[in-house]
């Protein structure tokens, strides 16, 4: 049993299409608070971080667009999800455009460093999102929050919660990239976090590197943020995602991806990103999320 705590992050201005601020309502109207209260645990839901409305602010830089107010609501997201951490529960960050991990992240690694031990993270997407203002061709920070953690650009994210770096390049797993920028790969080769893409999975299968990959990002550290973009799963299955890429993670798969990782009891916190109500049919990528959730925390098949 878990004090889990669930934090609603609809923010909206790291992404390119709109739509993704519905993200938070949709997973709640997809049952996972019941589903997760099923299993035994004890949810809190702690409400929506207060975000700004794109209408009503300007882009600024276009190599970093509203990077001001996307900071902003990280450090908020910083402070409360550092919160449940001191409180002994479990945060689950629901988006919300991925650029919310700046904020979610730091937390659960200020908390691994007041144990005196380094966080571990499992990112896992269709994308990298470890461009910099210096490489990035949409602008779009949401393709940004990666680099942000490992290093020190956009600055504005890497400084949230006042330090950099967050998490070290050996202790960062990729999983289930496919879709990256030019540029943007050979930052992630030069990196030295451990990349297993699509090929990979379909080389070795989804539980051998789901496994390596907590092998990685558990080893030596206090455990594992686990940040999870909609956007790794199979258009067929999350059509409601901003930035859909085909050729994803099956059904079983995700479902797979999050059994194995509750089993190895190492996590200590879970974003689920980048659901686009506008995008989806009938709630399904919302429900895909809410499932996973469970998933995650503990529901089995027998
Ligand atoms: N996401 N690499 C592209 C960009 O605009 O930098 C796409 C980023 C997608 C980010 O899905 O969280
Ligand atoms: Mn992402
Ligand atoms: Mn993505
Ligand atoms: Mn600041």
């Amino acid at each position: 049993m878990a004090h889990i705590h669930l934090i609603g992050v609809p923010l909206d201005l790291g992404g390119g299409r709109r739509g993704v601020d519905m993200g938070p309502s949709a997973v709640r109207i997809a049952g996972i608070g019941t589903r997760l209260t099923a299993l035994g645990h004890h949810v809190q839901d702690r409400g929506d971080i207060l975000t700004p409305t794109p209408e009503t602010r300007e882009a600024g830089d276009p190599k970093k667009r509203y990077v001001r107010e996307i900071h902003d609501v990280c450090e908020a997201l910083y402070a409360q999800a550092l919160d449940s951490h001191a409180a002994g529960a479990f945060p689950i960050v629901i988006g919300g455009d991925h650029s919310l991990a700046a904020g979610s992240v730091a937390a659960s690694a200020t908390h691994a460093k007041r144990q005196g031990r380094p966080l571990g993270l499992i990112w896992v997407d269709a994308h990298a999102d470890m461009n910099t203002p210096a490489t990035t061709g949409s602008g779009n920070v949401h393709g940004m929050p990666l680099a942000a953690l490992l290093g020190e650009d956009p600055r504005e994210l890497a400084l949230v919660g006042g330090y950099q770096p967050k998490v070290a390049p050996g202790h960062t797993v990729l999983v289930g990239i496919r879709n990256l920028d030019e540029r943007e790969k050979e930052e992630v080769r030069a990196s030295g976090v451990h990349v297993f893409t699509m090929k990979d999975i379909d080389r070795q299968g989804a539980a051998s590197v789901i496994e390596q990959a907590i092998e990685i990002a558990g080893r030596d550290t206090a455990g594992i943020h686990v940040s999870f973009d909609l956007d790794v799963c199979d258009p067929a299955i999350a059509p409601g995602v901003g930035t859909p890429v085909r050729g994803g993670l099956n059904y079983r798969e995700a479902h797979m991806a999050m059994e194995i990782l509750s089993d190895a009891r190492r996590i200590i916190a879970l974003d689920l990103v980048e659901v686009n109500p506008v995008l989806d049919h009938q709630n399904m990528t919302a429900v895909l999320a809410a499932e996973l959730a469970a998933s995650a925390l503990g529901q089995k098949i027998l």
